[in-house]
């Protein structure tokens, strides 16, 4: 079975990235009954726990395969502290102060060359929780300067660092 990793740039990118987490929850508590980490669970989520589960061997703990990406905190906090915080932990997001005020040049440029390694960094990680990675799904405005100037900066950095995975993305 393959997995996938989700790239969610910007207030847009993480805003519809997080409509997905929600509908990919909701679908798998409704076909695993049970509550096993099975080979579908998988596809999207991380066993921190390695193999083993809890009691009757269902699911403890659930971690989104997800790189969480903005150049301001706002989104992200209010992500943390809302439904779905659990799912994600520190080692999967980077946060900006300031944004990138709706400048795709800042986004691409300015911002694309300071967080380079840390993004590269953490796309790794991601990829390293996977037993056969896939594919990595990019979801980005068009507009704004993160999503749009970091957004196509993470998509070029993909082929460069990951030439043999599919790349799928989401403009909005
Ligand atoms: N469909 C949809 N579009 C959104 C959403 N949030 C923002 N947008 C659109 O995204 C564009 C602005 O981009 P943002 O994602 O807000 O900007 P950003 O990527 O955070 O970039 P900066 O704040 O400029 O650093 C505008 O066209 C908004 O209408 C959302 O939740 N859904
Ligand atoms: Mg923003």
């Amino acid at each position: 079975m393959t997995q996938s990793v989700i790239v969610q740039v910007g207030q847009c990118g993480n805003q519809i990235g997080c409509r997905f987490w929600d509908l990919a929850l909701r679908e798998h508590a409704h076909f695993n009954k049970k509550g096993f980490y099975d080979d579908t669970t998988g596809t999207f989520f991380h066993n921190p726990n390695g193999d083993s589960c809890g009691d009757n061997g269902r699911i403890q703990q659930l971690k989104a395969r997800a790189v969480l990406l903005d150049m301001e905190e706002g989104v992200i906090s209010e992500i943390l502290k809302g439904p779905l915080g659990e799912i994600f932990d520190s080692t999967q997001l980077l946060t900006g102060v300031s944004g990138a005020g709706n400048n795709w040049a800042v986004g691409h440029m300015t911002y694309g060359s300071s967080s380079r390694d840390k993004i590269v960094d953490q796309l790794r990680k991601a990829a390293e929780q996977c037993h056969c990675l896939q594919s990595f799904f990019l979801i980005h405005s068009m507009g704004g300067g993160t999503g749009s100037g970091l957004g196509t900066k993470v998509l070029r950095l993909l082929e460069d660092e990951f030439p043999e995975r599919t790349r799928h993305w989401s403009r909005c």
